[in-house]
């Protein structure tokens, strides 16, 4: 984003390949020719197939405009479609117009080719590759000059399946004991620096696309001197700051500016700053950079603001999210030679796992060590979800769909993603939607489930990828973490240490040699801002010594099982459904990062994907598209093990909930995938109240991050949100109990065991009252409200929990636990933290329980009615005649976006007026007619 050229502007020259000339970079003495756009051609001559090609693309989304494929999402096609990835393709140019007459030298700058490619210039090879996430640069000053005719670029794809085997089965290449590497569907990921999840994972597909993924240019210099900007590394810290110390909020800033350039440079280049507020346009800082240094193709200077003087951005919930233009320009005297505008933000952002301290244990904090967040020197709860990539097919992912995404993550009230990794480097257009909204990015390198090689080609290519791309998103605020990959120290290392005991020790030192000594040093030099972990879901460190070969001592498991001592996050999944709403067996820690159970989409959503005689819950096209478990292999039609999760979630169903027999056999398909997803909600809503709840407990738990946000396409799986943006259940109900305060009852359904309690993630003590409501389910009051208080005020303090009341169901007089209902409805009085006026503002929120589960309960139908207001655009939902469990409102296909609220519960008699937040719309306003409401009453009538 927001790369700009000023200077002695040479006019932009060519207009290439279809490209707008408003989005070509120029400099001084530069020609930059945009070659993405239309006018490629992509061809398999084994297959004898040609099409018209596009840049930024995939070889699957160019077969499938030209006709020669179905859309790869269709049905099994997944499966059907792996001739493609088997084989290889190339993608060529027409011939490039507007070249320079007299430059000096040329580049082809690719920013993202995926995955091996043999490029071609003028029929002249020119470089291969071999990583997805590196932007490279090549010269091609010689192959132009002896071009004879108007020069063509040729990239050859290689297929990355064969090209995995290949090195796979190569008798040099690094082995593991078996039963260690995670397959999901095609082997060998572990060898190639591709998205790893493109080979499968059991969310999704396994498509393992090929294509020039990112833009391409052709850069010419025209002088002696010219920079042609390939990336930036913007830092902005404390001062003294170090990445594994908390940062000290009283010292001024340091803004480093660090530019990669292609281009040569005068002898003694100068660089100045200029840093404007985007809102007030008022200017920070300007003037010359210090202590420029050129080392190789990049040129950093310094500068110090007052500690003071900048608004500080902060996450969603927690205040405002100021932004700052920063602007660098390199300079010989008084000749510009290029400049660069970044975006960024003043904030620290740290990950506390120093150790708890004395005073921290005296204020009933549980020993150990922490394992939290602080944003600007604060404690806060990070709220939030797992975000995983939202297409098989990157180029396809727009702004517009990011943006739909972003708005429904902050209006579902998360204000942290963790960017788990096997998906790619997030764009910065992501970044920067996230730097808008306030929503904190935990960003991983893409490493997971597998443990990886260590030879030295190996470890260049990740140190090239690591440097490229913390440089590139360095000055992003949203920026919170970065984590070396997922579950290797959690989930790999315990699995080889069973597995192959005898290579334990050398394994751990492999995934140390890469995740401590090789990356963390590389993080380090590129960001003083940012605390680097080696692998998501661990224990801490032991201590951190940077001139130590190993710079980061894990702490792994030891010394963690002395009881009452906590230490890290944890990674939670339980598919034996009889214990989902067991709260005391779920796991104690400092933080949770992954916890979740699946569910299926929606009919609407399965009807993109899934022709209409498919649409029952065990079709074979429905079983298949479920990927949990994974089928291990590139065996495609693993019923056995796609059954078993399929059958997790009718198990699930049919322990909690009435069970669907409508008539129709499309209706109850429906009624089945909604009550799959009520399961869902009330399983995440159930963890996430106790890991709220923890905050004020022992282990000061301070973050709920489920699995997960987004879907990649249609099927059963953990998302929240569906693949084109239609929110779940669980969206809903995660937005509700991510409210700032909420209050919630835990029941042990074995001992009847009833407390409710008020969490609070204010930065203040708040205050306020709970009233107690009993009915029964036709809502006539329960007499004497069963012997429950009517209401309990209550004082809450700053990100904790406050038990307002303590039974046994034993102890409450209810006639019938099968036909009674308790509303408990919260109103407090607090200070959201740094508002600027400073004022009380109140807050809501209503729960309820059953003292049985909802296949139990003697519902009676509330008579449900719907009205829709066309002039205030609103719709009233009233029950007319009994309690609403589970309130849904349902909208029809075409259109994107969200009801203000959603599987809600209505006392009897009561109405609800709200809005539905339109994000897309293909209907022309046509869907309003076709909004309906249910309950959980009607899961069951035909
Ligand atoms: C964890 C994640 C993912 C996976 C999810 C659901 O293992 O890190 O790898 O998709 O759980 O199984």
């Amino acid at each position: 984003m927001n790369i700009q050229f000023s200077g002695t502007m040479h006019l932009w020259k060519q207009i290439l390949l279809g490209a707008l000339p408003s989005a070509l970079p120029s400099a001084l003495g530069q020609n930059v020719i945009d070659l993405s756009g239309d006018g490629w051609t992509v061809s398999s001559s084994a297959l004898n197939i040609s099409v018209p090609g596009h840049v930024p693309s995939h070889a699957h989304l160019d077969l499938f405009a030209a006709g020669v494929i179905d859309d790869p999402y269709h049905g099994l096609n997944d499966f059907n479609l792996r001739w493609i990835a088997n084989n290889n393709w190339t993608y060529t140019s027409k011939p490039i117009q507007g070249l320079s007459n007299d430059a000096k030298a040329s580049w082809l700058v690719f920013n993202g080719l995926d995955t091996f490619t043999t490029i071609e210039f003028c029929g002249q090879q020119i470089a291969t590759t071999d990583n997805q996430f590196r932007q490279y640069t090549f010269d091609i000053s010689d192959a132009l000059n002896n071009c004879k005719q108007s020069p063509t670029v040729s990239l050859n794809f290689g297929s990355c399946p064969n090209i995995a085997n290949a090195i796979a089965a190569d008798p040099n290449s690094q082995k593991w004991p078996p039963g260690i590497q995670g397959v999901f569907e095609l082997p060998n990921r572990e060898y190639i620096r591709k998205e790893q999840s493109d080979f499968g994972w059991d969310w999704g597909p396994a498509f393992s696309p090929v294509g020039p993924w990112q833009k391409v240019y052709l850069v010419q210099s025209e002088s002696e001197t010219s920079a042609y900007v390939l990336n930036t590394g913007f830092d902005i810290y404390r001062k003294g700051q170090i990445n594994h110390i908390a940062p000290d909020q009283s010292q001024p800033w340091v803004v480093n500016a660090s530019i990669d350039f292609v281009g040569s440079l005068p002898e003694r280049p100068s660089m100045d700053i200029e840093i404007k507020n985007i809102n007030s346009g008022e200017i920070l800082k300007s003037g010359a950079l210090d202590n420029v240094t050129v080392v190789g193709q990049a040129i950093t200077g310094q500068t110090m603001v007052d500690a003071e003087a900048p608004r500080l951005w902060w996450p969603t919930g927690m205040g405002n999210q100021s932004l700052y233009n920063v602007t660098v320009t390199i300079r010989n005297n008084e000749q510009d030679i290029a400049s660069v505008t970044k975006r960024t933000g003043f904030r620290t952002i740290f990950l506390d796992r120093s150790n708890i301290t004395e005073e921290q244990i005296s204020r009933g904090i549980a020993p150990g060590a922490n394992w939290h967040f602080e944003v600007n020197g604060r404690e806060f709860y990070a709220k939030g979800s797992n975000i995983i990539p939202p297409d098989a097919f990157w180029p396809r992912v727009t702004e517009a769909k990011m943006k739909r995404l972003f708005d429904a993550v902050v209006a579902g009230n998360q204000n942290m993603l963790r960017v788990w990794s096997s998906s790619i480097y997030l764009p910065d257009f992501m970044y920067d939607l996230a730097d808008e909204r306030g929503v904190l990015l935990w960003s991983e390198f893409q490493f997971s489930d597998a443990l990886y090689p260590t030879d030295q080609p190996f470890l260049d290519n990740v140190a090239a990828e690591v440097v490229y791309n913390v440089r590139r998103v360095n000055h992003h605020p949203s920026l919170a973490l970065w984590a070396g990959g997922n579950e290797i120290e959690s989930l790999e290392l315990p699995t080889a240490k069973k597995k192959a005991p005898g290579s334990y020790e050398f394994l751990v030192g492999d995934y140390e040699h890469l995740f401590i000594t090789l990356i963390l040093p590389l993080v380090y030099e590129n960001s003083r801002s940012i605390s680097y972990m080696p692998s998501s879901t661990n224990n801490g460190f032991l201590k951190v010594d940077l001139s130590a070969p190993v710079p980061m001592v894990e702490r792994y498991d030891n010394g963690t099982d002395q009881e009452g001592y906590y230490y890290g996050d944890t990674d939670y999944y339980n598919y034996d459904s009889s214990v989902a709403f067991d709260f005391e067996g779920y796991p104690v820690g400092r933080f949770a990062n992954e916890f979740g159970y699946h569910s299926m989409p929606s009919l609407q959503t399965w009807r993109q994907a899934v022709d209409e005689e498919d649409l029952y819950f065990n079709s074979s096209t429905i079983v298949l598209r479920n990927h949990h478990y994974p089928s291990n292999g590139p065996d495609t039609h693993n019923f056995k093990n796609a059954s078993m999760g399929m059958a997790e979630m009718t198990l699930a169903v049919e322990r909690y909930y009435p069970i669907p027999n409508k008539d129709d056999s499309i209706a109850n398909f429906s009624a089945w995938c909604h009550a799959t997803q009520l399961f869902q909600a009330d399983m995440y809503k159930s963890e996430i109240q106790f890991y709220r709840r923890g905050s004020g407990m022992p282990e000061r738990q301070l973050g709920s991050l489920y699995w997960q946000l987004e879907d990649i396409w249609q099927a059963p799986t953990w998302a929240g949100i569906e693949y084109d943006g239609r929110w779940k259940v669980l969206h809903y109900t995660a937005r509700d109990i991510y409210q700032p305060i909420i209050v919630s009852p835990f029941w042990n359904s074995s001992t009847g065991d009833l407390s409710v309690y008020v969490t609070s993630d204010l930065w203040e003590t708040a205050h306020g009252n709970v009233s107690f409501k009993w009915t029964d389910l036709s809502g006539k009051p329960i007499s004497s409200n069963a012997g429950t208080p009517d209401t309990e005020s209550f004082s809450v303090g700053a990100l904790n929990t406050t038990c307002i009341y303590d039974t046994n169901i034993a102890k409450i007089s209810l006639p019938n636990v099968k036909n009674a209902v308790l509303i408990i409805e919260l109103t407090a009085q607090g200070h959201l933290p740094n508002q600027e006026n400073g004022s009380l503002a109140t807050f809501t929120h209503r729960n309820y329980f059953t003292p049985s589960y909802p296949k139990d309960l003697e519902l009676k139908d509330p008579e449900l009615q719907l009205s829709h207001d066309s002039e205030s655009n609103t719709f009233t939902v009233e029950a007319q005649s009994a309690v609403s469990l589970y309130t849904w409102l349902d909208y029809p296909a075409g259109v994107v976006g969200y009801f203000e609220d959603n599987s809600f519960t209505l006392a009897a008699g009561e109405k609800r007026t709200l809005r539905f937040v339109v994000q897309k719309d293909e209907t022309g306003g046509r869907w309003v007619d076709d909004v309906t409401v249910r309950s959980l009453w009607d899961q069951t009538t035909s």
